[in-house]
């Protein structure tokens, strides 16, 4: 297949006809094409993904389709994602080597990109459903959005490089617009694609609203994400966007990427960790020994909050002291002066405003995935409604409360024992 020819999307049948002349794939997986297996697995709401296994090895295939699947053909999207997917996993594996599945091609044309199949990794939120504690996703997580959260700003790169790029990923537009309006703005009027757990919150999500400071605070953060070109975001860092193993972690699907502000990355990842943290009720199964596996989770979940945040804190001041090498606060002004104290000061105001912002982010984040288009499995997976109202009830209060107060609240910790709070409420 080459990228002259017109789009055409594959399918379990033509996979192996379209690309077995691909070398990039033949020397993965093997030239023989009768032997490929084919398996058509994306659950996503976008493209199509498909595993193909050959006689020597396997490989994903990563398609996007004209269209959002998750809604059809009515809702045309650009083909172009692939193409700032690509270039967003280049990047990443640039700045933070081994946190992302090796590129093995990319057509852009065709809009695919055949990648590491990775196994036996599954991905993280099934993981988190099913009460598997993950040993390592804290550390590794932590330091993937420091590394690349740092590397791709003004505080390291040479600034026309940064201009560039900046330039290069302003253009993806629509994936920014699927942002800008479902995450910010459809969940606090009645949107048509909207959708929530009926009746039982019908009255919460009226509160919700017509609460003035909240929907003039996801406006202001909506503000702060599309004109806060900080750095190469993820954009979509959500725990459906991390593969896993024991002792693995992978981010993956970064089609979303953009410049923007860090805290968006950092916020977003968090919240579906306190989501994780507000769903674990649900998936609780009658017996002493399943609640006690379920409060472990719920123990183990805040710990993973807290670690991520202490790891990206002490890598990002790592790089600060080591790496600060683009334009902002120049090391001319500070160290060089022997004013190490400015540099630290300055270091801290920095972090600091990362952290009132991630936690508005966390909040709009946690009200979109249950009551906008896309919601999460964490919630939709708990057949009884009413469990789950129960659960997404605690999940909207606590989001209300660190989008809105957020720059009150001072400590990680703080945030954790507001979620465990919450959580002890037998209704809401
Ligand atoms: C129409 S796309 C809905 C959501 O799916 C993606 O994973 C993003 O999270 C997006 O907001
Ligand atoms: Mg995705």
């Amino acid at each position: 297949m080459t990228g002259k020819l017109p789009f055409e999307a594959l399918s379990v049948e033509t996979l192996s006809t379209r690309l077995g002349t691909n070398d990039a794939l033949c020397a993965r997986i093997g030239k023989d094409t009768a032997n490929w297996k084919v398996r058509e697995v994306g659950d996503g709401n976008l493209n199509l993904v498909f595993i193909v296994e050959g006689t020597t090895g396997a490989a994903i295939v990563k398609q996007a389709l004209p269209y959002v699947r998750l809604v059809g053909d009515s809702w045309p999207l650009p083909l172009k994602r692939s193409f700032f997917e690509y270039h967003a996993l280049t990047r990443q594996e640039a700045r933070a080597p081994g946190s992302v599945p090796a590129i093995h091609h990319f057509d852009e044309g065709q809009a695919l990109i055949i990648m590491e199949y990775l196994s036996p990794h599954i991905i993280l939120r099934r993981a988190l459903i099913e009460g598997r504690q993950l040993p390592n996703i804290a550390r590794d997580i932590g330091l993937f959005m420091a590394r690349t959260l740092f590397r791709g700003s003004d505080l390291s790169m040479v600034t026309k490089d940064r201009k560039a790029d900046l330039a290069l990923f302003a253009d993806n537009v629509e994936l920014c617009d699927i942002t800008e309006n479902l995450v910010f703005s459809d969940p606090y009027f009645d949107a048509k694609m909207n959708r929530h757990t009926s009746p039982q919150l019908d009255s919460l999500v009226a509160e919700l609203r017509a609460d003035r400071d909240l929907k003039v605070e996801a406006q202001r953060l909506k503000h702060l994400f599309a004109t806060n070109a900080e750095t190469l975001l993820h954009g979509d860092l959500h725990s459906g966007s991390i593969m896993v193993t024991d002792t693995e972690t992978r981010m993956i699907d970064p089609e979303f990427a953009f410049y923007g502000p860090m805290a968006f990355d950092v916020g977003m990842l968090l919240a579906n960790f306190w989501m994780a943290f507000f769903s674990q009720r649900g998936h609780e199964q009658a017996g002493h020994e399943q609640k006690e596996k379920r409060d472990a989770m719920r123990a183990y979940l805040l710990d993973v909050i807290v670690e991520t945040w202490v790891v990206f804190r002490a890598e990002f001041s790592h790089l600060w002291r080591t790496e600060r090498t683009g334009m902002l606060y120049q090391k001319s002004l500070f160290e060089d002066q022997g004013d190490r104290l400015g540099a630290e000061q300055a270091l801290d105001h920095v972090l600091h405003q990362i952290w009132d912002d991630l936690l508005g982010f966390a909040g709009i984040e946690i009200h979109r995935r249950i009551l906008g288009l896309a919601h999460n499995a964490d919630f939709e997976t708990i057949a009884d409604e009413d469990l789950r109202a129960t659960c997404e009830a605690k999940a909207l209060k606590f989001g209300r409360h660190i989008a809105v107060n957020r720059r009150q609240i001072h400590s990680i910790d703080e945030v954790n024992n507001l979620a465990a709070r919450i959580e002890q409420e037998s209704r809401v």
